[in-house]
């Protein structure tokens, strides 16, 4: 059931808020939110409420506000609020009479437009329309225009807008005041510097007034307080009559790759002048251009053609390209994605495993070279996992379970929630022991060679993250009674495990990870004597080749048991089981710990996330169908998908396992993580890896496109409600397009760099050249 106050319009373009009601403003302040990759703001609306958040970041400028915190993205300067007074009145929709309201975000240009009728008795009717995008021309540039049209009343207006650096991260400080200006009546200018890291970050803003088609030379009053440049700015108009004012702001920062090479002054004067460019262009014009590059960056780059019976299934897989679009940030190789985007303070724009193993497969299959940026962030992080490696007593390279900038190492916070029977506050023990992310990355940069055969990648990147992963798993695998090696007290996937032995989906990952180091070090080895030799001259690697040898025979790999059912650790299936149901039917997640602590939610059978599930979707081929039923029915009922990452997986599961009614619902459960009726569960942000796992179940599921034992396998099985599916993936150089319909699919060449693509279907290999057509055969296999 999708959120009855958010509808999309009929070309599946916009999704459109109904309704107003400031209780529950984060929602479209979150799923309406812009960006560009270089910033994004919250959609907060101009005049202030009492629950608003008011959120802008600047990727990659990460400050710790105090010692005792970890490093986040600073809250910087806000530009978004306006104070609008007619005839006396301040314009705020919690008051006044609201005769029709719509809110939408148009996601194939980027623009966010409210339209207001509002009605008092000191303004009579008045149509307000409020416009705002964020560019994608200009990856510094915010606009915003408000149009005013009385339609009973002439009106006196007077607009109050600046900037106002009076912000925190829910409290936190992280900069220190700098200076403001107003340059030559136009600019208004604010610069402040972040407490810990240094960055200073510069902003202005400038406005425009239009009445009808004539610009106005307005006055503006300037008011300088603590952290806060404001103009006041009055002017009138009459019945019929519609005036506009306009407001370009731009940031830019220290930080930005564009300007490490400049001094302070330097970077300040460039942004001014940048925005003195903006004086003579309108809204209109600064969309167009945005709107061109926002088609030519996302649109034109990713085909994604749903033609369903519920037409918002369309709608969902844009509304997922277009974040993942604006949190991406295709500018600057040295910045990671965070698990809420760009989009709130929730997770303090780290990264998480949420990248690769989530977000990172939509853009290898449509834009690899964001792909490759992706993993070449991680390698610029490599000095800190040796660092995390080295300090933790192991050999190699430790990813850290959360990333922020390169240098910064694990940047988990050690404290979180308070525990509801100790009252303490619980420790976070994912930093120190969820460790599966070393092997994800190997996972992914695996996935990254199979789709672009991207040999210099490997040699520049991929191959020396691997073999440092390989070292690190194999100096951490502990000897056993049994004579095995295990891997003790970790966290897998499934958080609400702590501290246990022989995660399954860690082992398994671990096993991979071992395998394709050996492999690749001896091609390297066959085939590139000069690089093997530099790598065994940089990490040793001639005598690591036979340690991961006997090291990947001697992992224990937990099996199924006679009921078929995978350990997902050693003590799981021990655990006691209780009565789940209440929480199953949970409106809210977490419930659990309403009643329960984390200690005893951990000796417990019951899970947070996809866990064995996971397993099942990166290492498919080591498993039978049977198997993963077996697993799907003892696991499914003790999960209570309390992770945004749990319901995409499971989603693709039921498909593979060929439950296609289960994994639509799953698949529809999955995108009411943020467009559901819940209204509150966005407001710490949009739940990034939840929409890489909605384009997953897509593309991956229900179209079928995998990759087993490094060859493309296309298996597609589309919901009932759906008459054809069509995307576009790259694969070795080409762009190959596959359309799905109920009883075939067609898989057509683009591009015909290559003379043939090999694929398989159940079974079955294809050699393909322009275009072949698969019919569908019914029968699970
Ligand atoms: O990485 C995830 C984890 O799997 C579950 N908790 C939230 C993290 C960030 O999204």
């Amino acid at each position: 059931m999708q959120n009855q106050n958010i509808s999309h319009s009929p070309d599946q373009w916009s999704i459109i808020e109904n309704d107003f009601n400031s209780d529950y403003i984060g929602k479209c302040e979150v799923i309406m939110a812009l960006g560009n990759g270089y910033m994004g703001i919250r959609s907060t609306p101009e005049e202030k409420y009492l629950t608003e958040t008011r959120n802008w970041f600047v990727s990659g400028t990460f400050n710790k506000a105090h010692d005792t915190e970890v490093t986040e993205l600073p809250n910087i300067p806000d530009v978004i609020q306006m104070t609008l007074e007619i005839n006396g009145r301040r314009f705020t929709l919690d008051e006044g009479q609201v005769k029709s309201y719509t809110r939408s975000l148009d996601l194939k240009t980027g623009e966010l437009v409210r339209n207001i009728l509002w009605h008092t008795d000191e303004t009579g009717d008045l149509d307000i329309e409020f416009h705002r995008l964020v560019s994608s021309h200009d990856l510094h540039l915010v606009a915003q225009e408000i149009r005013i049209k009385p339609l009973e009343k002439d009106c006196q207006i007077k607009v109050v807008s600046g900037i106002n650096g009076q912000v925190t991260n829910s409290g936190a400080q992280h900069f220190v005041e700098g200076s403001k200006r107003f340059y030559d009546k136009k600019v208004m200018h604010m610069n402040q510097v972040t407490t810990e890291s240094d960055i200073e970050v510069f902003i202005n803003v400038m406005h425009r007034i239009v009445l009808d088609d004539q610009r106005l030379d307005h006055d503006t009053l300037i008011m300088m307080d603590r952290r806060k440049i404001f103009g006041h700015m009055s002017f009138s108009t009459s019945v019929g009559s519609q005036v506009s004012i306009t407001k370009f702001s731009n940031v830019g920062t220290t930080r930005d790759l564009e300007f490490v090479d400049m001094d302070r002054e330097s970077i300040k004067k460039e942004l001014l002048n940048r925005i003195e460019g903006y004086w003579d262009k309108s809204f209109q014009e600064v969309l167009e251009a945005s709107g061109l590059a926002l088609k030519d960056k996302l649109w034109d780059q990713a085909r994604v053609e749903i033609d369903s019976s519920v037409s918002f299934d369309q709608v969902a897989a844009r509304f997922a390209m277009y974040h993942l679009y604006g949190m991406m940030p295709a500018h600057d190789k040295r910045m990671g994605i965070g698990a809420k985007g760009l989009s709130g303070e929730g997770y303090k724009g780290h990264s998480f495993w949420d990248t690769e193993v989530f977000m990172f497969p939509y853009f290898l299959y449509t834009r690899p070279e964001l792909a490759r940026q992706l993993l070449e962030y991680r390698y610029l992080t490599l000095p800190g996992a040796r660092k995390k490696a080295y300090e933790n007593g192991f050999e190699g390279a430790q990813f850290p379970w959360e990333s922020a900038w390169l240098e910064d190492g694990e940047v988990t916070p050690v404290w979180g929630a308070a525990d509801i029977v100790t009252g303490k506050s619980t420790k976070i023990w994912s930093g120190f022991i969820e460790q599966h992310i070393s092997a994800d990355i190997a996972f992914a940069i695996y996935q990254y060679y199979n789709v672009t055969g991207d040999e210099a990648f490997m040699e520049d990147f991929g191959y020396e993250m691997l073999f440092e992963t390989a070292k690190f798993w194999a100096s951490r695998l502990e000897d056993g009674q049994d004579g095995l090696l295990h891997i003790n007290n970790v966290i897998g996937p499934d958080e609400y495990k702590e501290h246990v032995d022989d995660n399954a989906f860690t082992n398994y990952l671990v096993d991979l990870n071992f395998e394709l180091s050996i492999s690749f070090a001896k091609k390297v080895r066959d085939e590139n004597p000069k690089l093997y030799k530099d790598f065994d001259k940089k990490l040793g690697l001639d005598s690591w080749i036979s340690v991961w040898e006997e090291k990947r025979r001697k992992i224990f790999l937990p099996r199924p048991n006679q009921d078929r059912v995978i350990p997902q650790d050693s003590t799981y299936l021990t655990k006691e089981i209780i009565d789940l149901t209440k929480y199953k039917n949970q409106e809210h997640v977490g419930s659990l710990f309403h009643d329960y602590n984390l200690t005893q939610v951990n000796n417990m059978q019951v899970s947070k996330q996809a866990d064995i599930m996971m397993l099942f979707y990166l290492r498919e081929d080591l498993f039978s169908r049977e198997v993963k039923l077996a697993n799907w029915e003892y696991y499914e009922p003790k999960t209570l998908h309390d992770s945004s990452l749990s319901l995409s997986t499971h989603a693709i599961i039921a498909n593979d396992i060929g439950n296609k009614d289960l994994a639509y619902e799953l698949y529809t459960r999955c995108r009411e993580i943020d467009l559901g009726q819940n209204m509150k569960s966005s407001d710490h942000g949009i739940h990034a890896a939840s929409l890489g796992g909605m384009l997953q179940v897509v593309l991956n599921g229900f179209g079928g496109l995998r990759i087993l034992n490094g060859k493309l396998r296309i298996e597609p099985n589309i919901p009932n409600t759906w008459k054809s599916l069509t995307y576009d993936f790259h694969w070795q150089g080409d762009t190959l397009r596959v359309e799905v319909s109920q009883t075939e699919f067609v898989i057509s060449n683009m591009t015909k760099n290559n003379d043939m693509v090999e694929f398989s279907y159940k079974g079955n290999d294809y050699l393909l050249r322009e275009k072949t057509t698969v019919l569908l055969d019914k029968v699970s296999k």
